[in-house]
């Protein structure tokens, strides 16, 4: 059994307060979430809500009146089974927040492996939109492999290189979708940091440099950009947790910057990451 390297502090604390999920230890946490085997996390609720949807489908085969657990303020919640459906917001320090409370969750609540995935969206590079792209390490976006923080006024450094097994795994588990395996940028912005040239302000480069850049990416393996893969992998290595990210693409960035796509293929993109999530929790939980 694979235990979460859990803070030794924690042990301090008569209740911990899981502050932003609206939970606290004083609940029976291993009643409520005991059997929790797969935490999937994206940006957005409206998602979150989709995806336990689609679990009830795939896991339950009946429509219950799905409620969020604890509060929905920051993020929001859903559990159907032994899956999690959660949304974290957009960017890495939203996630870290995420990240933490749901560790400390599936610690007190004494869950045995838990997976976490990360099901997101992304800009593709040299990609049909619709693809789905498993991220074998993530990068920032000076294209270097490591998360960075400052802690006690001193730079840390984290790598967010994922897990081969598990990747291996989804990719397995989807031979019939059009899913690809390859590096990540996570950004800490949507539009420079990922070289749009559609922001608000003049970025100060050109039409051309951003081809520079995404060539240049593209030759060191980076198929697609995000915002969270690299809090996400250095998190998850950290605390000793298997997690994968499977994100699919709305845009491939050589041919532009805009999300175009209409709604009703923005929503068969996004079920197209969602089934490749479930087609790998199904194949983990007939092992
Ligand atoms: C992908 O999409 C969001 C920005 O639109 C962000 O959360 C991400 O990583
Ligand atoms: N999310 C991103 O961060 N970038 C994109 O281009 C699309 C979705």
């Amino acid at each position: 059994m694979k235990k979460v390297k859990i803070n030794p502090h924690l042990k301090h604390l008569t209740i911990d307060h899981l502050y932003h999920l609206g939970l606290d230890t004083g609940m029976d946490l291993k009643k409520m979430f005991g059997d929790v085997r797969f935490v999937c996390m994206g940006g957005s609720a409206d998602r979150a809500r989709a995806f336990a949807e689609q679990l009830v489908k795939e896991f339950d085969g009946s429509s219950r009146d799905l409620k969020p657990i604890g509060k929905t303020e920051r993020y929001t919640l859903y559990k159907v089974g032994p899956v999690i459906s959660a949304a974290h917001g957009i960017g890495m320090p939203s996630l870290s927040v995420f990240m933490h409370e749901i560790t400390k969750l599936l610690h007190y609540a004494a869950c045995v492996n838990p997976v976490l995935l990360r099901i997101g969206t992304s800009g593709g590079i040299g990609l049909e939109p619709g693809t789905v792209v498993v991220t074998e390490e993530a990068l920032n976006a000076g294209l270097e492999g490591f998360y960075e923080l400052f802690i006690l006024g001193e730079r840390k450094r984290f790598s967010a290189r994922f897990n081969h097994g598990i990747n291996a795994q989804i990719m397995l588990a989807n031979k019939s979708l059009r899913v690809v395996s390859g590096k990540t940028v996570a950004a800490n912005c949507f539009y420079e940091e990922q070289t749009r040239l559609d922001g608000a302000l003049d970025p100060g480069y050109t039409e051309i440099d951003k081809m520079v850049f995404l060539k240049r990416a593209y030759d060191l393996g980076v198929r697609n950009f995000e915002m969270e893969s690299l809090q996400f992998g250095a998190f998850c290595n950290r605390a000793g947790l298997e997690g994968a990210v499977i994100c699919v693409t709305l845009v491939d960035r050589l041919k532009g910057d805009q999300i175009t796509a209409t709604p009703e293929a923005l929503s068969r993109y996004s079920e197209r990451a969602q089934q490749a999530a479930i087609n790998f929790i199904r194949t983990r939980l007939a092992l």
